[in-house]
């Protein structure tokens, strides 16, 4: 089998262009016209075919070189037939052949000078997703013909993210349009609502079996429910979330000297109703917390009532019911509200109308751990707080540490409405609540 050492073919008026793309390795078997690398001027991009067929030996260039006509790039063992073929070949590309075929490159060039194809940046609709590079193919990740390649292109389609359907695993057009189709099927199913463009990639499809056993257990309602509004919270809202914690040690002193009057009133204190009273005086120091953003992006709707939605874990997932005016009841009637409403919420016993109305929401894990969490916003609503464990600490008072309870919490909230100075001044304005209930009578 005869090795023809591959040059850079007559590539019109450029000098020297950059390889951006070196699309084969030592081992990968190509076709005539599998295209070899691609080249990328000022103005244009373009992929250099092979003359022949067989198998790559050897690379002699890397992604970020600069080639000019001529230059050498690879060597390929060209098949006993395609070497057989490969004279006629070179007569059929009109090149006149006068090197030895060994040392011909030219020779072996195509014909026609590889069209300079137009390149566009990719669409930002369908961001690039990364596929592990094949570790026996370092840099050939796919192989697709110059008009695939350039078809996708046009649509912003990174090659990489198409699994290729052809023969050897070649990507061909209906792969790219497979992909697309995909893409804009997964991204509005993912979050029941009209996409407005904003296509999102889908998470690759992978066969776990071949790791190990698995069993398929199908979401139960509540979670297909809450995963809808949790992904389009996640992908319409731009999230911050602020850190903050209060020294809730006189707070929770208060919550304990209350335990027997609780009990007598037939409900628990937890942490979470002063928590529900210090959130809704801020609200009022912060209308902007106690919104929502018009649908068109262009007003926000600000709201005169304090509803507030308080995270429930079920056996069957998250719900969200709502305890009303929270401004306008004591400690003990929210939490008698609150414990109807998460008994209902476990039973599953929950009508759409306790659900709703919402105006802010509180997911507290306090009752179970963490020091720090990120809640998704409960859209449209704008602001969510996560209430984390509080646990004593070691607090410097400007004379010695004194032993503190604290609790962390956190607010995660829509950027397009409230901005960051206000947002750490909502959580420092909360947690000077907490540590100071008497604040809230003023
Ligand atoms: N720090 C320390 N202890 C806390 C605390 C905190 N921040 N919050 C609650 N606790 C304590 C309570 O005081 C109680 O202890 P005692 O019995 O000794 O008084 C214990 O933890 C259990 O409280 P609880 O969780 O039963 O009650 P709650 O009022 O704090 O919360 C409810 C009620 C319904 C919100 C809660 O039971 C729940 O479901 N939490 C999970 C919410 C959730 O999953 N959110 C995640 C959403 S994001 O995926």
């Amino acid at each position: 089998m005869a090795t023809q050492q591959i040059n850079i073919p007559d590539i019109g008026d450029f000098d020297s262009v950059e390889v951006i793309e070196v699309l084969v390795a030592e081992g990968d078997v190509v076709a005539v016209d599998d295209s070899l690398v691609t080249l990328e001027s000022d103005k244009a991009t373009m992929e250099i075919p092979s003359p022949v067929s067989g198998k790559v030996t050897k690379v002699t260039v890397k992604v970020g070189d600069s080639v000019a006509e001529g230059d050498y790039i690879l060597d390929i063992e060209a098949d006993e037939a395609a070497a057989e073929e490969a004279p006629k070949a070179d007569a059929k590309k009109e090149e006149p052949a006068k090197e030895a075929p060994k040392e011909a490159p030219k020779a072996a060039a195509p014909a026609e000078k590889p069209a300079p194809q137009e390149t566009k940046a990719p669409a930002p609709n369908v961001p690039p997703v990364p596929k592990p590079v094949n570790a026996q193919s370092m840099g050939a990740a796919y192989h697709a013909s110059p008009s695939v390649r350039a078809f996708a292109r046009k649509l912003g389609v990174d090659l990489n993210a198409v699994t290729g359907t052809g023969p050897k695993g070649r990507i061909q057009q209906n792969d790219v349009e497979a992909m697309i189709k995909s893409v804009m099927q997964g991204s509005a199913a993912a979050s029941g609502q009209p996409q407005g463009g904003a296509g999102i990639p889908s998470v690759p499809e992978i066969d776990f079996s071949q790791f190990g056993e698995t069993e398929t257990v199908e979401l139960g309602r509540i979670k297909k429910i809450s995963g809808k509004f949790l992904q389009t919270s996640w992908l319409n809202v731009p999230h911050v979330t602020q850190f903050d914690e209060s020294d809730i040690t006189e707070m929770d002193a208060f919550r304990k000297s209350m335990k027997a009057q609780a009990e007598k009133a037939g409900v628990k204190l937890t942490p979470l109703v002063f928590v529900m009273k210090a959130v809704v005086k801020a609200l009022q120091e912060f209308p902007n917390f106690n919104a929502s953003l018009s649908p068109d992006g262009q007003s926000i709707i600000k709201k005169h009532y304090y509803n507030i939605g308080v995270a429930v874990d079920t056996p069957n997932g998250l719900v969200v019911p709502v305890v009303r005016d929270v401004d306008q009841k004591g400690i003990f009637d929210l939490s008698k509200d609150l414990m109807e409403l998460s008994a209902k919420a476990r039973d599953g016993k929950l009508t759409p109308a306790d659900m709703s109305g919402g105006c802010f929401t509180i997911s507290s894990l306090g009752g179970i751990g963490g020091t720090q969490f990120t809640p998704i916003v409960n859209a449209p609503e704008v602001a969510i707080m996560g209430l984390s464990k509080a646990k004593m600490q070691p607090v410097w008072n400007g004379a010695e540490f004194e032993p503190r309870l604290v609790m962390p919490f956190s607010v995660s909230y829509d950027h397009r409405v409230i901005d960051g100075a206000e947002g750490v001044r909502f959580t420092t304005t909360v947690g000077q609540y907490l540590t100071d209930l008497r604040q809230l009578i003023l």
